[in-house]
């Protein structure tokens, strides 16, 4: 196995848990706005999640939960500018505070970086949204931090389809046994899976169950020094918290 040079980090529930508290609000303000009465629960919501990308998720509501929607002519331009009023309302929420960092990432960020690691973003949400997130938790300059920011639709296939992971791969030159990927769900680990890369996962309220079949290590958080994670699957080779040496470990393992 070739030496570890950089880290590849999905967003929505990896580096934060934005989809219950954050995107899905922001579905309903919009669908609101829209004088639309379409509530997406918290239970509806876990469905919903099957489908990465907003766009598509909407449309995949419409065609299984409102087959009897009075469709407008240009359902694409229709969802296209629901999707923006989406994106507004949820970069206003994260420009208030409403999401932090999981537990144990900006840790896990800043010592990549000490000890010379690249970063990058492989996921499937707007790349403003992904700005704002960084720029609300750790700050402007953090978007510097990572080399490519890979982001939405400039794949046309977005996860579980392994586009957006070779992309970043790619971009920076590298190859997949160069890189680690970070992930939090089944649709997120076929994508990184399917680039060839070894995947450490962390769970969260709506992946808790998913299928992680291929990760290296399934996590409940990265945990801190003074709390630690507790591991799902996998061997955590003595380790109680993800540090940069526990992720070397864990690649070269
Ligand atoms: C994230 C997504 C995104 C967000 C919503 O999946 O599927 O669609 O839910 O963001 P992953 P947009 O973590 O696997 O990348 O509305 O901007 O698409
Ligand atoms: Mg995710």
């Amino acid at each position: 196995m070739p030496e570890l040079k950089a880290l590849i980090f999905d967003v929505d529930g990896t580096l934060a848990d934005t989809e219950r508290d954050g995107h899905r609000i922001a579905f309903n303000l919009a669908f609101a706005d829209a004088g639309l009465d379409w509530d997406w629960t918290v239970e509806i919501y876990e469905d919903l999640l099957t489908v990465t990308g907003g766009k598509e998720r909407m449309q995949y509501f419409l065609d299984k939960y409102k087959p009897q929607f009075n469709q407008p002519e240009n359902l694409k331009s229709y969802i296209a500018d629901m999707h923006k009023a989406k994106t507004a309302h949820y970069t206003d929420l994260l420009s208030r505070g409403a999401i932090p960092l999981r537990p144990g990432v900006e840790r896990l960020l800043n010592e990549a970086r000490e000890k010379g690691l690249r970063l990058a973003i492989a996921t499937t949400t707007t790349p403003e949204n992904v700005s704002a997130l960084l720029e609300h938790t750790l700050g402007k300059e953090s978007m510097d931090w990572f080399e490519v920011i890979a982001a939405g639709d400039i794949v046309p296939a977005k996860k579980p389809a392994a586009d957006i992971y070779n992309f970043a791969l790619e971009k920076m030159a590298l190859t997949a046994d160069e890189c680690i990927a970070f992930e939090d769900s089944r649709n997120g680990i076929l994508s990184s899976l399917g680039a060839n890369l070894k995947t450490i996962i962390t769970i969260n309220d709506y992946t808790k169950d998913h299928d992680f079949t291929g990760a290296t290590i399934v996590l409940d958080q990265y945990g801190e020094p003074d709390s630690p994670f507790s591991v799902i699957a996998g061997d955590a080779q003595g380790f109680n918290y993800l540090n940069i040496e526990m992720v070397k470990a864990l690649h070269a393992g």
